[in-house]
Parts: structure tokens; sequence; C-alpha cells
């Protein structure tokens, strides 16, 4: 991200844009996080494929300890091109198929911030079926990730979200948000996989690291009025996006971040001329406690009715 200033009149158009002020606001405040202590960033240098797969005892501790582990060169050129012709094709059949039906919900998942200041759709999160294209991208990240979501989650962990994650040119910062509440251990991990090379401009995914573990980041993060008796006028919510290192996730093609559900991030604006596209999995815990804790925590998921494949985790069988 830029370490860009803001004059008093930008800031003041977009505060008058009411919805919009918040994530404007929390850019503002992690651009400057961005200028501090960069001695006490945690290595989010990626480890790639071939180590994660040899040994994935290192990105198994970097994703309980940061909240999130980089792993380049995921998916193979080909495994990208082929992936992105048929996401690029489904877009537009869902487009107009949820015209026609009126059902938007059956082929796009809910997004935070989906449309521009001019108010059109830029931004949405496309269901995806588990067809050939998908079900080759999926196995083919969990040939590395498979372990390393067993030590996380348990080997009965399930598939239940998978879609892609497309933002346009002029799409908006979206709020800082985790995917689930604060809970003590993982109970779910996402995969976000970048289709093309993510330049800064791009709106790549900003995390903030270690927040997964920090009940206090949770709950600061709601906090929008001064902490009462504090000596300061900083919120909470303010001292946590202005103090937190994060971590812009330009990643490049191929390249993916594995995290944990609970760590907060958010997608930024894209202010280039170029379609991002992101191609995304989560698991969650299934059976035992974690389990039950993820049944509880995690939202319904983006997986289509009728997936049949490889829901489960140790179950990458043949596509049915
Ligand atoms: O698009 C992104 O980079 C992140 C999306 C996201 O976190 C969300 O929509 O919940």
């Amino acid at each position: 991200m830029d370490e860009r200033t803001w004059s008093a009149a930008e800031i003041a158009t977009i505060v008058e844009q009411g919805m919009f002020r918040d994530a404007a606001e929390e850019e503002i405040l992690m651009a400057a996080a961005l200028c501090i202590d960069k001695a006490s960033r945690p290595d989010l240098s990626g480890l790639t494929s071939l180590a994660v797969m040899t040994d994935p005892t290192k990105a198994t501790d970097l994703l309980r300890e940061n909240g999130l582990v980089q792993v380049d060169g995921l998916l193979k050129p080909d495994t990208v091109s082929t992936l992105l012709a048929h996401i690029t094709k489904c877009l537009v059949d869902a487009r107009s198929a949820a015209e026609e039906t009126l059902q938007g919900q059956r082929f796009f998942a809910n997004v935070r911030q989906p449309v521009n200041s001019a108010g059109d759709q830029v931004r949405c999160d496309l269901k995806l079926e588990l067809l050939p294209p998908v079900v080759a991208a999926v196995t083919e990240a969990l040939a590395p990730l498979k372990a390393v979501h067993i030590a996380t989650l348990g080997a009965t962990a399930e598939l239940f979200e998978l879609g892609a994650l497309v933002s346009d040119p002029s799409a908006l910062r979206q709020c800082v948000h985790a995917d689930t509440g604060y809970t003590s251990e993982p109970i779910a991990c996402s995969t976000f996989i970048a289709l093309q090379d993510i330049d800064e401009d791009m709106g790549p995914t900003v995390f903030i690291p270690n927040t997964h573990q920090e009940y206090e980041a949770h709950v600061a993060l709601q906090a929008r009025e001064p902490t009462p008796g504090s000596y300061s006028s900083m919120t909470n919510r303010e001292r946590l996006l202005q103090g937190s290192p994060n971590h812009v996730a330009a990643l490049a093609s191929g390249d993916a971040i594995m995290f944990d559900s609970r760590v907060l991030h958010c997608g930024t604006a894209n202010t280039s001329i170029r379609r991002r596209v992101i191609f995304y999995f989560s698991f969650r815990a299934k059976g035992g406690e974690l389990g039950q804790r993820a049944a509880e925590a995690t939202p319904t998921g983006t997986l289509l009715e009728g997936a049949t494949w490889g829901t489960s985790l140790l179950g990458t069988k043949e596509h049915t």
C-alpha cells in the first residue's frame, strides 16, 4: 500500500460519503502503521510450495503464530490460466442467470463493499461448482496444504467455502473484519490464491498478523468511542489499527495466503485499470469440541448446494 498523504479536502469528501467513512479512516490509520517499528514485524516472506510439501511443520507453525502463511507458487501457471478462464466464463453466466432468475444469492455470496462510489457493482464473491478446473486447482493446492489443514483443524475438517473474489477497477476498500469472531482455538482457515499478479494498486488483501489470538483486538475493532477514563482521545480501535504492523498481500500469480478465520483483514481499493481475481477455499473443523465450536461460529459458507466431491479434507475422492 502506498504511504500516501490525504488532503483535508479528500478526507472531507470521503467522510461525506457516510458508508465509506469507516473504511477510508481505517486506511489512513493503517497507512500510518506502515511506518512504525519495522523490527517488530513478523517474518511473512513466503515459503515455496515444495518446501511446504517436504516439511509442513514450518507453515503450520507460522499459521499458528502469525495467523497467516504465504505459500509461493502454490498453483502452476497452466492451472492458473485454465482456472481464470473458467471463472471469467462462470462470472458472465452467473450475472445473466442472476438477472434472469432474480436469485443472485444462488450464484453470489454476500460481500463487503460490493459497489463503488457511483453505486456500480464492482466487487463480488462468485460461488463456484466443483467442476474439473476447480477440482484440479483445489487438488494441486491441497498437495502441500493438506497436512497444514490437518495439523490445524483436524483430519475431519470439511470444505465449506469455495469461490472467487473479483474486484474490478474503482472497487472501494472494505472495512477491516475477521471472518469469524474470537475463539480460543482455530476453527476455520481460508486460502486465497492470486490468479494474476496483484500489484499494490489492484486492491490486495491487507492482513493484521497475530490478531487471531487477540481477544482485545476483536473487541477494540468494535470500539467507536474513546475508552472511558482513558487519558488519550484515541479509541482502542484507532490504537489497534495504527499500532499494529499490517501485511499487504501483493502476490504474484499462483501465490497464496492461507489464513486463520479469526485474523483481521480486508480487501483494499482497486485503483488500477485491471480486474483482480482471487480463487479461494475454506475448511472448517468438524467433529469433536473444535468442530462443535466451528459449527456454532462459522457462517453458512459459500459452498454450492449439491457439491459432492472432496468436502471432507481426507476425502479427496474422484469428482462425482
Ligand atoms: O477481496 C479481498 O481481498 C478480501 C475479501 C474479504 O475478506 C471478504 O469479502 O470478506
